[in-house]
């Protein structure tokens, strides 16, 4: 969502970093192109005249032109005003009450049954026991979507007969978490199309019924400034206690999302980036303010992983690169692992340095390229991928035929992982454990 204001907004920043001398010309310079990447990617204009006025004041008026580091100072200066602009608002994300009740609230599509299961997986990992609940009276698809998703993660989903209210299914609900041992409630409510007075009266009614100690309003991303509208509305009716803005993953232009918490007040507390129910990221300012200005996003990236790959394999594999025994098989784990952790694209861009090839990296494996190695690993025998030196001139033909690749592809694959091996062994022999640090990441 924020490919376009990031490219921007590197660019222009790179034409400060770096440079001992900034004149003050330079900073306007900067300021009016930062104003353009912001109003292009739909920012809200006052929001852009607040933001980009206290990037120039700040920049010109203490004595930082003068010093050394002007450009990163500037930078930093940037850097900061984006955290703010994200931070608007409380983001504490509460889980008082015994159960806690959570209500997702918001209009039709915006994504509530989506993020009831998300929020629902995510609390498993903080060590809770969710009950989800189909808190929508007339449509009955509406419980099965939610039933399905709960199934997948294995968490139990609470639903009620046809035309029950939402208060009574709310309070059901309660019932039903003190029969299961559940410690936390997940409303997944009926969406409208409007924020109407039947909806502000059902909103009121559960508060006042299961007193959630957060009614948490999903947001559209994807729809730019109406979002901010719909949110606006809301927070003005209702009692709100905070956001979540869905289909960041999406192709819109982001200017709502930056803007959203600034202009309702209220904190942006979860995103999702994904269909899938793993696709829910806690909303941290200053990580999404470095990946949109290109410095990466390390401890989302180190998190991931942590997640993803399973310590005692980890261990393996250091083992094995450390003693340079690292082989083709091993290779097409590694593979594995690292798409469980999410578009490569997402993850080359959280590199520090690398933002500028995420999208590269992303058409690598959007043409194919990716399945297309791992398909080749796959059509080897155990002692090929152990020992590719085995692989004669027939052996390869035969592989690339039942990869549906081209000679040439598995040429190109075993060349470049012998000459892995290669490097492996040298720095093995060499360094031992130093290697990974060693190795070229990058430019
Ligand atoms: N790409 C992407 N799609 C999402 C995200 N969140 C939800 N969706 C999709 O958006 C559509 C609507 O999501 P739902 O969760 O059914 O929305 P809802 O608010 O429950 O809809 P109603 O109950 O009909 O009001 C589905 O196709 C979801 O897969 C997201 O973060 N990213
Ligand atoms: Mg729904």
């Amino acid at each position: 969502m924020f490919d376009n204001l990031s490219d921007r907004l590197r660019q222009t920043l790179a034409t400060l970093t770096g440079r001992g001398r900034v004149s003050e010309a330079d900073v306007d310079a900067a300021a009016r192109e930062i104003r353009l990447a912001l109003l292009e990617a739909d920012v809200n204009f006052k929001v852009v005249k607040d933001v980009v006025g206290r990037i120039r004041e700040r920049a010109v008026g203490a004595e930082i032109l003068s010093s050394l580091t002007a450009g990163q100072q500037v930078v930093k200066i940037v850097n900061d005003e984006l955290v703010e602009l994200l931070s608007a608002g409380d983001r504490t994300f509460r889980l008082q009450g015994n159960p806690a009740v959570i209500s997702l609230v918001g209009l039709q599509g915006s994504g509530k049954t989506t993020t009831a299961a998300k929020l629902g997986r995510h609390i498993v990992k903080l060590g809770r026991r969710p009950l989800l609940v189909a808190a929508d009276p007339y449509r009955p698809a509406a419980a099965d979507q939610l039933a399905t998703l709960g199934k997948g993660l294995d968490i139990p989903v609470y639903r009620a007969p046809t035309g029950t209210s939402t208060v009574d299914i709310a309070r059901g609900s309660l019932e039903e978490a003190r029969k299961l041992t559940r410690d936390t409630i997940i409303l997944d409510t009926a969406g409208r199309l409007s924020l109407d007075e039947a909806l502000m009266a059902e909103i009121a009614a559960v508060n006042a019924a299961v007193h959630p100690v957060e009614t948490l309003l999903v947001v559209d991303a994807m729809t730019g400034q109406e979002a901010v509208g719909v949110a606006q509305a809301f927070a003005a009716a209702v009692p709100v206690t905070g956001l979540v803005l869905t289909k960041v993953d999406g192709d819109a232009r982001g200017g709502a999302a930056l803007s959203i918490a600034t202009v309702t007040g209220l904190g942006v507390k979860f995103m999702g980036t994904g269909e899938k129910t793993d696709a829910l990221e806690v909303f941290h300012p200053d990580r999404l303010a470095g990946r949109i200005l290109g410095m990466g996003d390390v401890m989302t990236l180190v998190e991931r992983a942590q997640e993803t790959v399973d310590a005692s394999s980890a261990a393996k594999l250091e083992e094995k690169l450390r003693k340079a025994e690292f082989t083709l098989e091993d290779f097409l784990d590694q593979l594995q692992q690292v798409q469980k952790m999410g578009p490569i694209g997402q993850l080359v861009g959280m590199i520090p340095g690398m933002g500028n090839m995420a999208k590269e990296a992303q058409d690598a494996v959007d043409r194919g390229d990716l399945r297309r190695t791992e398909a080749i690993i796959r059509s080897m025998t155990r002692h090929e991928r152990r020992d590719p030196t085995v692989l004669n001139g027939s052996r390869r033909r035969r592989i690339a035929t039942g990869s549906g690749t081209s000679l040439t592809e598995v040429n190109r694959l075993v060349k470049q992982f012998t000459e892995m091996q290669r490097l492996m062994k040298q720095l093995a022999g060499g360094r031992g454990r130093g290697m990974l640090g060693g190795m070229p990441f990058g430019r």
